[in-house]
């Protein structure tokens, strides 16, 4: 452990460098508020700066994956593709980081640790891996979503001679599989990216596929000028919709239980032509009824069949344990068709599961229940895609006590509990972007982020014009809150996927359903309300919160 200095003192710390720190810092200044992000890595750019495996791409719209704040920024970044890949998004966030000169204020290669609210001064104390120390009167945690890579648990795997890579710790350096027999594991997003370009590359190619998984061609390509000239000269409205609406899709106002199976045919075909996350807005019923649902995702399989060539493969690629959508929808390029590639074979683990990572391979129990051997698959490269400890990972990750020293993940031991997703209560002055009981993953992360922001810029501008040193959710405007975000997931089909959005991806962690399903229009209203009614549910004093007030008040 190095030593550590005296702690510096701050308005705001900021933990994490993406999207959410860069802006948070931004706002912050223009508050007159002193400010300091603390980043793990060496750069800005959250998951855009570690998830560099080929074929990293975003899928929502480029002109949409962007700040709203600044119009001449808007205006000025000229996007090459509808949908951007990932070194177009890190140099979009480089350039902000350097535009609106950020980087003073951030310290790199400082990985917070722990976060300790002081009774005495009423500030946070947080401390890092280099020995440096901060305290702050505010900490905002913009830590991300899913920024804690998770690698599998595979019996020998630390006996593997051969290179490990994850998808979301990629080399900076780029990683050449030409001539390389590589396994990949996991068909997530990342998974369902990084496959057709490693099987352009690569002598060999396996896919371990534990479940199968829904995806919609992209159908990317150049973004044409005119397309972008005439998006920004409307970038206002746009913005005011996306506000509302989140991504601007076309959101069907009809049902397809409503309509006649000739008519969802030619709706999911139009859609499949045109691509991306569009096509599961076909209708508006097809995240609540499951007989709706069957028909989309009978539609798909029907493509995954028509696409992979080898009728064993198509089926194994065909999802049947979860409702299109109830898992994050992928989008890609090429993925199906690189099946038909002949360097490239599928594994499917429900048959025949990994039994042992061996110094040179993967041996997979043999789908043959009387057959005596394994088979043993030789490999020089695994590549991990297999997700992450999402929403909460990285806010756990940090040893966070609160009033009365209470830990955070003691309190979270049975699910995250947070008011409007953005408090937790016992934890004055600490405020989590895109967090737990927000819309968070479910929307345009860029909307969300900036939502969030604001809300908190002025709960602290609040604070300050009234003379108030801290805000603290109180736990029955908490309970409500968490009642109120299980209710809207228990009526949706989201809960019958065993998905990282209820944490069933990580043994062990409590299978809660952490994002909020709301809109993010009817969520923005919900806490503008509140702040409206002087930010009710939450305790707002002029004094340090003590241990023995939490009691009084609970
Ligand atoms: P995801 O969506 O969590 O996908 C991880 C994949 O890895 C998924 O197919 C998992 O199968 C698989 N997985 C995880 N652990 C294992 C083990 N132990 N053995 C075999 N297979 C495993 O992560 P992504 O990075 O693809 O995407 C995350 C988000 O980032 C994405 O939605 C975008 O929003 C950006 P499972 O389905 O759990 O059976």
């Amino acid at each position: 452990m190095p030593d550590m200095q005296m702690p510096e003192h701050f308005d705001v710390v900021i933990v994490g460098a993406g999207f959410a720190g860069l802006h948070m810092l931004h706002q912050a200044r223009g508050l007159g508020l002193s400010a300091r992000v603390l980043e793990a890595a060496a750069d800005v750019g959250g998951v855009w700066n570690w998830n560099r495996y080929p074929g990293a791409r975003c899928d929502v719209e480029s002109l949409q994956y962007s700040y709203s704040f600044s119009s001449e920024l808007e205006q000025e970044w000229m996007w090459t593709e509808k949908y951007a890949a990932q070194p177009e998004i890190l140099r979009y966030i480089q350039h902000v980081a350097d535009r609106f000169d950020l980087r003073r204020d951030i310290t790199f290669n400082t990985r917070v640790q722990a976060a300790m609210f002081d009774e005495r001064t009423g500030l946070w104390d947080l401390r890092t891996d280099t020995g440096l120390a901060a305290s702050a009167q505010y900490c905002v945690m913009a830590s991300g979503a899913l920024s804690i890579a998770r690698l599998p648990d595979l019996p020998g795997i630390e006996a593997f001679t051969g290179k490990i890579y994850h998808t979301g710790a990629w080399p900076h350096e780029g990683v050449d599989f030409t001539g390389k027999r590589v396994g990949v594991i996991g068909t997530g997003s990342s998974g369902i990216q990084v496959i057709p370009a490693i099987a352009k590359q690569a002598r060999e190619l396996v896919v371990f596929q534990r479940s199968a998984n829904f995806s919609i061609p992209a159908w990317n390509g150049p973004l044409a000028p005119d397309v972008q000239q005439d998006w920004k000269a409307e970038y206002r409205k746009h913005r005011a919709r996306a506000r509302e609406l989140g991504t601007l899709y076309e959101f069907s106002d009809k049902s397809a239980a409503q309509v006649s199976a000739q008519v969802q045919a030619n709706e999911y075909e139009s859609r499949w032509r045109k691509g991306g996350v569009n096509f599961v807005h076909a209708f508006n019923d097809l995240m609540v009824n499951q007989a709706s649902n069957d028909t989309i995702a009978d539609f798909v399989r029907g493509k995954i069949r028509a696409i992979v060539k080898n009728p064993e493969t198509a089926q194994a690629l065909c999802p049947t344990d979860h409702p299109l959508g109830t898992k994050r929808i992928c989008v890609d390029t090429g993925y199906f068709e690189t099946y038909n590639r002949p360097n490239v074979t599928l594994v499917d683990l429900k048959r025949t599961p990994i039994s042992l990572v061996t110094s040179n391979g993967v041996r997979i129990a043999n789908a043959n229940a009387n057959a005596d051997t394994d088979t043993d698959i030789e490999l020089d490269a695994l590549v991990c895609a297999t997700g992450y400890d999402a929403l909460t990972g990285a806010v756990l990750n940090i040893d966070i006590k609160g009033i009365g020293g209470q830990s955070l993940k003691q309190k979270w031991a049975d699910g995250p509990r947070t008011y409007l997703g953005l408090m937790t209560s016992g934890f004055p002055n600490l405020f989590i972007i895109t967090g737990a009981g927000s819309p968070s993953v479910l929307v345009n992360m860029v909307v969300g982020i900036e939502h969030h922001v604001e809300w908190i810029c002025n709960c602290i501008s609040y604070l300050r014009q009234q003379g108030l040193a801290t805000i603290d959710a109180t736990k029955p405007a908490e309970d409500r809150w968490v009642e109120h975000v299980n209710q809207a997931a228990s009526k949706t089909l989201f809960p019958k996927a065993n998905s990282w959005f209820l944490g069933a991806n990580i043994p062990g962690k409590p299978r809660v359903f952490m994002p909020y399903v709301a809109k993010i229009g009817v969520y923005r209203q919900e806490c503008q309300q509140v702040a409206d009614r002087g930010y009710e549910g939450f305790m707002l004093e002029r004094g340090i919160p003590t241990s023995q007030r939490l009691k009084e008040t609970s």
